[in-house]
C-alpha cells in the first residue's frame, strides 16, 4: 500500500517493528511545502493507518526541518483567492489526516520549524527538539496568514497571546523556553534518538488503543464538554474491552506485569 506511492518530495520506509520513517527530502528548498508535497502528504496519511503501520517518524533531510509555505512557487503562481483557498483546505487535509488518523506521529525537529513548518510540526502527536531548533510564525513580516493551520493548533499549543506575538513580532522561540511555552514536549541533544525511542514505545501499545490516543482526544477537545464525556464512555466502551487488552490485564492481575514507578522505567 505504501510502497505503491508515488513520492517525489519525501520518502517512506517501515521497519520490522511497524514503525514508518517519512523523511522530507527537499533540503535544497529547506523542505519548503509546494503544493505537490502537500499532495504527497495527504496520499501518505491516508495510507498509513491501513497499512499495519504502529507509529510514525517525521523527519527532514538538510539543517532545517521545513520551511513553511513554497513562498517562491506561491510568488510566481500569482494566486487567486480561491486558489489559495484550496491550497489551504489541501494543507488542512493533510495535517487532519496527521492529527486524527490515529497514528502516532512523532516529529524530529531541527533548525527552523516556522510558517507551515510549524503547522506541520505541531499536527503531529510528539515534537522532539535539539538545541538548534527554533519556531517562528515569519507570515506576518512576509505580508502573508496562516493557511495551515496555526490558528488552531499552534494556538492550541501556546495560547493565542503568545501565537499573536509570534505573528506580530516575528518573536522566535528555541531551547529551555520552546519547552515552557509549549512547543516542543522533548529538548534533547539528540533528536533522532529520542523520537526512536519514544516511537518505540509507542509502538509497544495495542493499536486500538493508540488509535483511541491519536485521534480521540483531539475529537473530544472539539466537542462541549457533555458529548465529549459520553463520545469518551463510548471509545473507552470499545478500546478497554478488546480481546488484546485482556492478555495485558491478565498479566496485571496475576503480579506479572510492569509496575508504574519510575525505577522501572528503561
Ligand atoms: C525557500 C523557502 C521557502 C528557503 N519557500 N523556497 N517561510 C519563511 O518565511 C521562511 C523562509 N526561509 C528562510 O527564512 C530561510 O530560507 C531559512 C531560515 C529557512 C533557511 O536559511 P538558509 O540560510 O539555511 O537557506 P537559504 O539560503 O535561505 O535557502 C536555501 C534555498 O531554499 C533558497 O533557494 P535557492 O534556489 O536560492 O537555493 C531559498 O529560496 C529556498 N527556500 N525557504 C521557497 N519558504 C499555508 S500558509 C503558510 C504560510 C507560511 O508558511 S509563511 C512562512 C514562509
Amino acid at each position: 500500500m505504501l510502497d505503491d506511492l508515488d513520492l517525489q518530495n519525501m520518502t517512506i520506509a517501515v521497519d520490522d517493528a511497524g514503525i514508518a520513517t517519512l523523511t522530507l527530502n527537499r533540503p535544497a528548498k529547506r523542505n519548503a511545502l509546494d503544493a505537490a508535497s502537500v499532495r504527497e502528504l495527504i496520499a501518505v496519511f491516508t495510507a498509513l493507518p491501513r497499512a499495519g503501520v504502529r507509529a510514525c517518524i517525521l523527519r527532514a533531510e538538510g539543517p532545517h526541518f521545513c520551511a513553511g509555505l513554497d513562498l517562491v512557487e506561491h510568488y510566481h503562481a500569482d494566486r487567486s483567492p480561491a486558489d489559495f483557498m484550496h491550497l489551504c483546505l489541501d494543507w488542512h487535509e493533510a495535517f487532519n489526516k496527521m492529527e486524527y488518523g490515529g497514528v502516532p506521529i512523532i516529529a524530529v525537529l531541527k533548525g527552523a520549524v516556522v510558517g507551515g513548518g510549524l503547522e506541520l510540526a505541531s499536527a503531529a502527536h510528539i515534537r522532539v527538539a535539539d538545541e538548534g531548533t527554533y519556531f517562528g510564525l515569519p507570515e506576518g513580516q512576509r505580508g502573508l496568514f496562516t493557511g495551515g493551520g496555526a490558528t488552531i493548533r499552534v494556538a492550541g499549543l501556546i495560547g493565542k497571546a503568545r501565537m499573536i506575538d509570534m505573528m506580530l513580532t516575528g518573536r522566535l522561540y528555541r531551547g529551555a523556553e520552546a519547552v515552557e511555552v509549549g512547543l516542543t514536549q522533548y529538548l534533547v541533544p539528540d533528536a533522532e534518538a529520542k523520537s526512536r525511542e519514544l516511537a518505540t514505545a509507542a509502538a509497544a501499545n495495542l493499536p486500538l488503543t493508540n488509535f483511541a490516543i491519536c485521534s480521540g482526544i483531539s475529537h473530544f477537545q472539539n466537542m462541549g464538554a457533555l458529548d465529549a464525556s459520553y463520545a469518551e464512555a463510548v471509545l473507552a466502551g470499545v478500546v478497554n474491552t478488546q480481546p488484546a487488552a485482556r492478555e495485558r490485564l491478565d498479566a496485571f492481575a496475576r503480579g506479572m506485569a510492569r509496575k508504574v514507578k519510575p525505577e522501572d522505567r528503561d
